[in-house]
């Protein structure tokens, strides 16, 4: 990554628009709380929607799932790939994530086991900005991502795309514990939790559709929280 700085902005500025063209009408497809307002830039997703979905319940402690490992990962060795059905695969070095637009962002943290964190306050950097500059492919429809402890969990683009679904790496002002996933996950405030890999180090870019770890086991492929929809 050694483009000059604007020069790389300007670029995944289109991009980002360029893929966000082509995947409008999948956006607009599915249920959505940003559809009629842009977010990942602002205070919370709810947009007069109930304070929860249904058959949730607020928790103000934040339980930490995982899948009994806890990957150390030090931002000095840190790195994500996107690669798969991308034009130009990319692997970017912690700086390299720094030197992207920052965004914060308030949204609220759904658990498929019912509990939800309300208000969380992160910050980080746009998935839609890091797909932009891998420029996936015509084909490219799904992404797989990849963790440090091995879990995978699967999206469409046009999830990844939303604006409140961000690499983050602060919360709440401080530096994304370890538990959470530090130093930095996926959100994906509009799907249920688990729709969000943390200690992310890969993304990949799929033409076809294929299963994470906890969509194998009977979870929703689709994880609509508003809608119940927990389990397939
Ligand atoms: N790498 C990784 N990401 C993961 C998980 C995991 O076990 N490993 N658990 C998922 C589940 S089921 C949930 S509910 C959230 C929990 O995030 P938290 O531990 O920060 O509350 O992370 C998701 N992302
Ligand atoms: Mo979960």
């Amino acid at each position: 990554m050694s483009e000059a700085n604007d020069d790389k902005r300007a670029r995944i500025v289109d991009a980002r628009r360029k893929l966000r063209e082509r995947f409008l009408d999948k956006i607009a497809g599915t249920p959505s709380l940003a559809d009629g307002a842009p977010m990942g830039s602002g205070p919370t997703n709810r947009h007069g929607m109930p304070q929860l979905p249904p058959d949730q319940y607020e928790t103000r402690k934040w339980p930490v799932l995982d899948l009994g490992v806890k990957p150390k990962v030090s931002t000095a060795t840190w790195s994500l790939t996107i690669d798969g059905a991308v034009r130009r695969p990319t692997t970017l070095a912690w700086s390299d994530l720094l030197a992207l637009e920052q965004i914060e962002d308030v949204s609220d943290f759904h658990c498929v086991t019912k509990w939800s964190k309300l208000n969380l306050r992160w910050r980080g950097v746009r998935l839609a900005d890091v797909l932009a500059l891998a420029e996936p492919a015509d084909e490219a429809r799904f992404l797989m991502c990849h963790a440090h402890d091995s879990y995978t969990v699967n999206l469409p683009v046009e999830e990844a795309l939303k604006p409140d679904v961000l690499l983050a790496h602060t919360v709440d002002g401080a530096p994304l514990p370890v538990e959470h996933g530090g130093p930095c996950r996926v959100i994906t405030p509009q799907l249920y939790a688990w729709k969000g890999a943390k200690w992310v180090k890969r993304i990949e870019l799929l033409t076809a559709d294929q299963l994470g770890f906890w969509e194998e086991r009977g979870y929703s492929n689709t994880a609509y929280p508003w809608r119940n929809d927990r389990y397939s």
